[in-house]
């Protein structure tokens, strides 16, 4: 319905929700108003936990942290994943990661240093934070061509940024994804900067989305303010993977509005215009005015929901805070089945200088 009508190469692009609420009804993916309005409510919880982080960390009590505000839209790509399929993330899905199940504690805690921020309670097709831009997206090719091996059913959906595509990882994974049709679906979210390198320094292609057409699959750029959008596509993408078609590049357009990590300064590559010109594309402002506009949502349900949101992200910090500190000594436990000599060396050291056992982390 999307991948094969809206070409990245005659420079089409797919939005059913524009910025005043309306819906393009030809277009408009199977999403009941009941769904909408529980995707609405996930959008306000994403954008109240990543403000709480960026508060958290300028108050000193968390490490550095990547903000999605935004970019609330594309989180919800989470939202069209089936129980059998698997998230893979990069270090941005603080929003995808918490609506497929991971405790927003437990993702605070791993932005606060504490190892058990890896650590799902329960089974969950989640893998953890990515750091090193682009890697995930060779683990997202090896676990969906593992599954489909061992003719087991799901798909996976991997996210990465737009500079990630100038990653030869990037690049490697989808060039095997083409060749061994695997499925998985490729979610670049092109938040139009790398750190402070514009996307026009990236590719000098179109498009991201059209690099598809390289490695022998559909690509589609879509609107990834736009909820509907991003769910119609990642919905249909998923799919066509699960049921053995192989994999998809989506492209979600979409701006980032804070700073690329709480160590980032903006202000010195990108003027404070730009970012006012972006605001009143927020993607929780068009799926407010379609809600309202069908007489859905009103004043008193919006204070009610932010209310409640608060009051669940703030229960989320005391859990993260709750647990006693963990023994320095865990950060040399989960990498290595046997640690190498040097970094036994490293951790007799630091246990030493720590006056030989557990202290403050
Ligand atoms: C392999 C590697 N090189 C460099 C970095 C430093 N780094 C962190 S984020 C980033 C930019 C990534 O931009 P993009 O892929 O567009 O994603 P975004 O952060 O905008 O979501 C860079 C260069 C890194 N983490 N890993």
């Amino acid at each position: 319905m999307y991948l094969d009508r809206f070409d990245p190469l005659k420079g089409e692009r797919l939005e059913i929700l524009d910025a005043e609420g309306r819906v393009d009804e030809a277009l408009r993916p199977d999403l009941p108003d009941g769904e909408v309005r529980r995707l609405y409510g996930w959008l306000h919880r994403v954008r109240a936990a990543d403000r709480m982080a960026l508060a958290l960390q300028r108050e000193g009590r968390m490490g550095t942290y990547a903000p999605m505000e935004g970019q609330e839209a594309c989180q919800m790509a989470a939202a069209a994943l089936g129980e059998a399929d698997w998230l893979v993330p990069s270090y941005r899905e603080t929003g995808a990661m918490w609506l497929r199940g991971v405790p927003l504690a437990t993702l605070y805690r791993y932005w606060i240093g504490d190892e058990r921020g890896s650590v799902w309670p329960g089974e969950l097709q989640v893998l953890p934070v990515a750091i090193p831009v682009g890697s995930q997206a060779l683990h997202a090719v090896g676990l969906a061509w593992a599954l489909k091996l061992r003719k087991e059913p799901g798909a996976v959906l991997v996210f990465f940024g737009d500079g990630a595509t100038s990653q030869g990882e990037v690049l490697e994974a989808m060039n095997f994804a083409g060749v061994f049709q695997t499925p998985t679906v490729f979610f670049c979210q092109n938040n139009q900067y790398a750190i402070s390198v514009p996307r026009r320094r990236q590719t000098a292609a179109r498009t991201i989305a059209q690099k598809a057409v390289a490695f022998g699959f559909p690509g589609i750029q879509i609107y990834g303010n736009d909820l509907f959008s991003v769910i119609g596509a990642v919905g249909e993408a998923l799919d066509r993977a699960r049921s053995g078609q192989g994999p998809a590049l989506i492209e979600a357009l979409t701006y980032r509005l804070g700073p690329h990590t709480t160590a980032d300064d903006p202000t010195r590559y990108r003027d404070e215009a730009e970012v006012e010109r972006m605001r009143p594309f927020d993607p929780l402002r068009r799926v407010r005015a379609y809600l309202e506009g069908k007489g859905l949502w009103s004043e008193a349900d919006e204070e009610a929901l932010a209310a409640e949101v608060r009051a669940e992200v703030e229960r989320a910090v005391e859990e993260t805070y709750a647990v006693p500190e963990p023994d320095p000594s865990v950060i040399f436990d989960h990498t290595y089945a046997a640690l190498p000599p040097y970094l036994q060396r490293q951790k007799e050291e630091l246990l030493g200088s720590l006056g030989g056992g557990a202290g403050r982390g």
